[in-house]
């Protein structure tokens, strides 16, 4: 008897000792490390303004939405306390390719991006991304694939064209023949709002032709002198489509020479700036279809976000209206811009 208990003892003793020693099978493989979001900065989640520097590439200053807008960026970094790298493209997508790529090498927390035009940023925005420096598309939009940025934060430029065809729909409902001055070829801005404005526009208005002022009054004169040459206002056209305030500016002063006088025809222009208001006072525009320039404040917020780790929406798209000449007088000393 003795014996059979010192064996079971034995028996017992051995199996703990194995148990022991054996491999953890069971245990469940170690986790890798949670991947952090895209773009948080290593003071997160307690990232404050002092900590970021955005890269601001601004496309140019063409513009008083331009003006304004850029105004916008650097106030909001004065007020919150974040470093604003600024560089002014004039209008050349070559510029700020080379300033996101000075920015790149720098290190920026953030980079703020306003492209000039929609296409040619794939390269670019790829290297960015390899660096893992977050984008955020400000304003005109891009055509590269959205993987490659944040998000993007602007107007809806297609609607902004759709709510200049609605005003012609309106005034000429048994047809018209129109001209257009568009923006910046191939720009978000000019490539929506003429796409908005074509999808609208009733089949009994017809648009005779159509030239590119680039966004700016200089370049707007000639092309509405030219237009002036070639059709008779009133006679081969009786209103214009010009797709932003600064180029409406531009074209009066060509109509004033060619002896057009305010109200002869239908004018709808884009931004709603001052001198857009000024221009429905005086009676040269119709209408001016709102576009907010003053994005600094909602893209701050969104970079901190970022660094902070928080997820941010997709495309961010600003609420608008259309102005009238019957308030113009009586808004114009609040406007902002
Ligand atoms: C629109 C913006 C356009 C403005 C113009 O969001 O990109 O560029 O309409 C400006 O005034 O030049």
């Amino acid at each position: 008897m003795f014996r059979f208990k010192t064996l079971a003892f034995l028996i017992v003793v051995a199996s703990m000792v194995l148990a022991a020693c054996a491999p953890a099978a069971t245990q469940a493989p170690a986790q890798p490390a949670a991947e952090k979001p895209f773009g948080q900065a290593s003071c997160a989640p307690n990232c404050g303004y002092k900590d970021m520097t955005m890269c601001f590439p601004q496309l140019g200053a063409e513009s008083d939405w331009r003006t304004a807008d850029t105004a916008s960026f650097k106030s909001e970094a004065e007020k919150d306390g974040f470093k604003l790298v600024f560089s002014d493209a004039q209008q050349k997508q070559e510029n700020q390719i080379s300033a996101v790529r000075a920015c790149i090498q720098q290190g920026v927390s953030v980079i703020a991006l306003p492209p000039v035009v929609e296409d040619g940023w794939d390269a670019v925005l790829t290297e960015a991304k390899n660096a893992g420096i977050p984008v955020i598309i400000v304003d005109r939009s891009v055509s590269a694939d959205p993987s490659l940025y944040m998000s993007h934060i602007g107007s809806d430029m297609v609607l902004e064209g759709q709510r200049a065809a609605a005003e012609f729909n309106k005034k000429f409902p048994s047809g018209a023949k129109i001209l257009e001055l568009s923006g910046t070829t191939g720009s978000g801005a000019a490539v929506g709002r003429a796409k908005g404005f074509r999808q609208d526009l009733n089949s009994n208005i017809t648009i005779v032709d159509s030239q590119t002022g680039n966004f700016t009054r200089a370049e707007a004169l000639p092309v509405m002198q030219a237009f002036l040459q070639k059709y008779k206002a009133g006679t081969d056209f009786q209103g214009i489509f010009i797709h932003n305030d600064d180029m409406g500016i531009g074209a009066i002063e060509a109509l004033k020479a060619a002896g057009v006088k305010p109200g002869d025809l239908f004018i709808v222009s884009v931004d709603g700036t001052r001198g857009g208001f000024q221009a429905m006072v005086d009676g040269w525009f119709q209408a001016d279809v709102e576009c907010n320039p003053l994005l600094g404040p909602q893209v701050a917020e969104m970079a901190l976000k970022i660094m902070n780790g928080q997820s941010v929406d997709k495309n961010v798209l600003t609420n608008e209206t259309v102005y009238y000449p019957d308030n113009a007088a009586e808004l114009l000393p609040t406007r902002q811009y």
